[in-house]
């Protein structure tokens, strides 16, 4: 059986206490390779390894800093086919996703940040015979990253490349759900030459290795992407200590479909928005809103597409849609489904588990599930669900369907399909979401901002914002 190790100043090692973790492959329903169930002892090590790199890594140009992160940018790149395979066999997604989506942003990621701070440049202002003031950005010191299990190298690499590029040292930890290229991360960290201590991955839970990165006074900064609740914590722990925190939290984001809208486009993306990664990305658009004049004809069409998803082991050309991540994480889904029939709703497609034959037949197989009759604010259509399964609701009018739109305690992003652009931009100034796609969706440029309002989360990620996060900014005011 495989076993992952930390990466601690450079080198791949063992946790302190020599426990480890099970790792599960969701297709089969198997633990296929152990974790280091790593504590606060291996915490420990990981930042005073950051503390004693960071002198020379901060004061590296940001052309030296750049190069060793291309490099690891160019060897994802030569490794994205061993990669991506590892990613579909650690999340279930389909093996066509990871190699087309998770692999690449993951890259260019890497890629995006160490270009980036070649042309950054920082405000002056000029006040004459007064003097002038100039904006000092400097790193910031040892900063954590922590990650969900849903894009697992893709959220983790947006998160660290930033920190790196700013010059910051890092201990990061994956989710324990999905660490498998986070460890092949830290082989090509070593091959790319990448100085001990720059980068430092412990593995392990969250109350384990997440809570004791979030409490070292070393660490002096938290980039977070995950569940609400776990949000929700992270910052009572760190709110006392006055670390920056950056929280990228849950959604349950409205898609919302006027009458006038390009049908086809419309349909075909919204099968998109509603089930790509098995509905596991903070994106999908899980409460569809749709004019009454089309409702029945888009619901239809809808669920003759919905039907069409074929769902598979992660490695077959032919699936569409992989395994859910895990067996806690398929009943918490199942679990909703049975809700939504106690609230009223109507399952008009899907709900249940997919069989599959021989080494599959144990795998987390979820149909996509399509959901109609239920009222805007009842709970399934206020929690998230971040499974298959989305809801149908019709609207009459552009207040209504703001009102229920803006309804849950969430704000993360919004799809608005309409060629009325007058309506499109008002609508995206009135919608509560810090993300918004009018006429297309997952659609991204890593220039723009990135984050949600309300429970959502609490700051932005990307281009600059991502940078700025990872900086002290000083004003320095000079008379002469
Ligand atoms: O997230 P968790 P999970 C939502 C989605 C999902 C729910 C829980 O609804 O069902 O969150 O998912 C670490 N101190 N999203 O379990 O628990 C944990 O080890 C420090 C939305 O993945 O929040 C993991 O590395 N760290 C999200 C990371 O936090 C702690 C994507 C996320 O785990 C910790 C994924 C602690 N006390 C899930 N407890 C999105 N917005 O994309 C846990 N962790």
């Amino acid at each position: 059986m495989k076993k992952l190790l930390n990466y601690i100043n450079g080198e791949l090692k063992a946790p302190a206490g020599g426990k480890y973790l099970d790792n599960y492959d969701p297709s089969r329903g198997k633990v296929y390779s152990l974790i280091p169930d790593s504590g606060p002892e291996d915490v420990e090590e990981a930042v005073k390894a950051a503390q004693a790199a960071f002198g020379e890594w901060s004061t590296k140009t940001a052309k030296e800093r750049s190069e060793i992160m291309m490099r690891v940018s160019q060897l994802i790149d030569k490794n994205r086919e061993h990669l991506a395979k590892a990613e579909s066999l650690d999340n279930g997604k389909p093996l066509k996703l990871a190699r087309t989506v998770d692999i690449p942003r993951a890259r260019d990621n890497f890629a995006f940040f160490a270009t980036a701070i070649l042309h950054d440049e920082d405000p002056f202002y000029n006040m004459g015979t007064a003097g002038f003031n100039y904006t000092l950005r400097q790193p910031i010191g040892t900063v954590g990253c922590i990650s969900p299990w849903n894009l697992p190298l893709y959220l983790f690499t947006w998160k660290i490349a930033p920190a790196l590029a700013a010059g910051n040292c890092v201990v990061a930890k994956p989710s324990e759900v999905t660490p498998m290229t986070a460890f092949l991360l830290s082989e090509l960290c070593i091959e790319a030459g990448m100085p001990a201590g720059v980068l430092n991955i412990v593995h392990g839970t969250g109350p384990g290795a997440g809570q004791a990165m979030v409490e070292h006074p070393g660490v002096k900064a938290i980039s977070f992407t995950g569940g609400t609740k776990t949000g929700e914590h992270i910052a009572r722990t760190a709110a006392p200590m006055f670390k920056k925190l950056s929280l990228e939290l849950g959604g349950k984001n409205p898609n919302i479909i006027f009458a006038d809208c390009d049908f086809e486009k419309t349909l075909s993306t919204s099968v998109l928005s509603s089930f790509a990664n098995q509905g596991q990305i903070c994106l999908c658009g899980s409460r569809i809103f749709i004019e009454r004049p089309i409702y029945e004809k888009f619901r239809d069409a809808f669920v003759e597409k919905v039907k069409k998803l074929q769902v598979g082991p992660p490695l077959e050309e032919s699936s569409k849609m992989g395994a859910v991540v895990s067996k806690p994480h398929m009943d918490k889904v199942l679990s909703y489904v049975e809700l939504a029939r106690e609230e009223g709703g109507t399952v008009l497609y899907g709900g249940e588990r997919v069989p599959q034959a021989g080494e599959f037949s144990e795998g987390y197989y979820l149909q996509p599930t399509v959901i109609e009759g239920l009222s805007y604010d009842c709970r399934t259509n206020q929690e998230e669900i971040f499974g298959p399964v989305v809801t149908l609701t019709p609207f009459d009018t552009e207040e209504e369907v703001l009102r229920m739109a803006n309804s849950t305690n969430y704000g993360l992003a919004a799809t608005i399909w309409t060629q009325n652009l007058n309506r499109a931009h008002r609508v995206a100034s009135e919608v509560q979401s810090g993300i918004i796609w009018i006429n297309c969706w997952l659609v991204r440029d890593l220039r723009t901002l990135f984050g949600g309002m309300k429970a959502s989360g609490v700051g932005r990620e990307g281009g600059y914002e991502a940078l700025h996060f990872f900086t002290e900014p000083k004003n320095v005011c000079l008379q002469y």
